[in-house]
């Protein structure tokens, strides 16, 4: 079988070196040759322009490049094939390395120690054991369960939520509407990894944060979003940073991309802010995995890492 042919459709990312990398083995355009280009078999995207999919009458496969998919879903004209997400043991290094960097920074009172630092204090608060904290993980998934057991490794009591019931050793797992409270409940730093659907769209707001467990050791609630920005409301985030529901925060991830200038959240003394970084997909390792993944489609195998639509992720 001859190898299909690619379209790169990228918006926000350079497409340069994902388009030398994938050019070494097939044929890569970065626009349909026509409103019906019958050349294109596989679609390699982020944030692609609406109904551009569509238009493509021989299109067998999306693969997203990074491993979420809502901007995918975001076109309403998408069509009904096979969607491909990044599952790559690079990229979630990067998530476990944020995570634990997130939660030893404000477990070690980072915040704390560079104010006392400007103000030339030389003073030893009170530091709580790794076993006294525990970080409920918002999602249970493939990065989830990876920065789980690094945190689990360092001592930490673990907490995780997810969609469907996901056992994992050493950790309380709960699951679905129902153990939502119990979980934010036993939790005193909240990572949040899920997915953006309609399901969880809006989900990080001052009513869940104020379920979350305030230890007087901790000082008070830690939120870390690396999920999507809009699973968070900023506003509600902002309140509950300033009336104390929420001691501080970490976000790499906002409603609005970039974080516009005029967003509180830049300059508030309670929030440590990444632009999107928690994990960059990277093409020099993700490259090679879609490639093979195209040419095990052709031998006639199964595509993985496979988007199941009607969950939305
Ligand atoms: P997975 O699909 O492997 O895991 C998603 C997890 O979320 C699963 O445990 C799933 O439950 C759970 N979940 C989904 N919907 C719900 C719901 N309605 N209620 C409760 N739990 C739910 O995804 P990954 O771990 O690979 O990635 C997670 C997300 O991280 C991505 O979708 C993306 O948005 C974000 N991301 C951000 C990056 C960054 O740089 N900031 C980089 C990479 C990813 P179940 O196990 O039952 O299916
Ligand atoms: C991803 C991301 O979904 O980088 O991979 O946000």
């Amino acid at each position: 079988m001859e190898k299909g042919k690619i379209l790169l459709a990228l918006t926000g990312f350079h497409p340069q070196r994902w388009r030398e990398l994938l050019a070494a083995e097939r044929e890569v355009v970065l626009e349909p040759d026509g409103p019906s280009d019958p050349s294109i078999t596989y679609a390699v995207v982020w944030k692609q322009k609406p109904n551009l999919l569509s238009s493509l009458p021989n299109l067998r496969a999306i693969f997203s490049i990074g491993a979420g998919v809502d901007h995918i879903f975001a076109d309403p004209g998408l069509p009904d094939v096979p969607i491909v997400r990044v599952v790559a043991d690079n990229l979630t290094q990067h998530m476990t390395e944020y995570v634990v960097w997130r939660v030893l920074d404000h477990h070690r009172q980072s915040m704390l120690y560079r104010a006392q630092q400007q103000k030339k204090i030389w003073r030893e608060p009170p530091q709580r054991a790794a076993e006294d904290i525990s970080v409920g993980i918002m999602g249970l998934g493939n990065l989830g369960r990876a920065a789980a057991s690094v945190l689990l490794s360092l001592g930490f009591a673990v907490n995780g939520w997810s969609r469907t019931e996901r056992p994992m050793k050493g950790v309380s797992t709960y699951s679905g509407e129902a153990g939502l409270i119990p979980f934010l409940n036993a939790t005193d730093i909240l990572v949040v990894l899920l997915p953006l659907t309609p399901r969880t769209q809006g989900i990080i707001n001052y009513g869940v944060l104020k379920e979350l467990r305030r230890r007087n050791g901790l000082g008070g609630a830690v939120l870390i979003n690396a999920g999507r920005g809009r699973l968070q409301k900023d506003a509600d985030i902002l309140r509950a940073l300033d009336d104390g529901t929420l001691k501080e925060a970490s976000l790499d991830v906002f409603e609005v991309e970039p974080l516009p200038k005029t967003s509180p959240l830049w300059s508030h003394p309670k929030v440590f802010v990444t632009p999107h970084a928690a994990a960059t997909s990277d093409p020099a390792h993700l490259v090679p995995i879609m490639l093979l993944q195209m040419d095990a489609f052709e031998r006639g195998e199964k595509l993985e890492n496979l988007v199941d639509r009607e969950a939305g992720y």
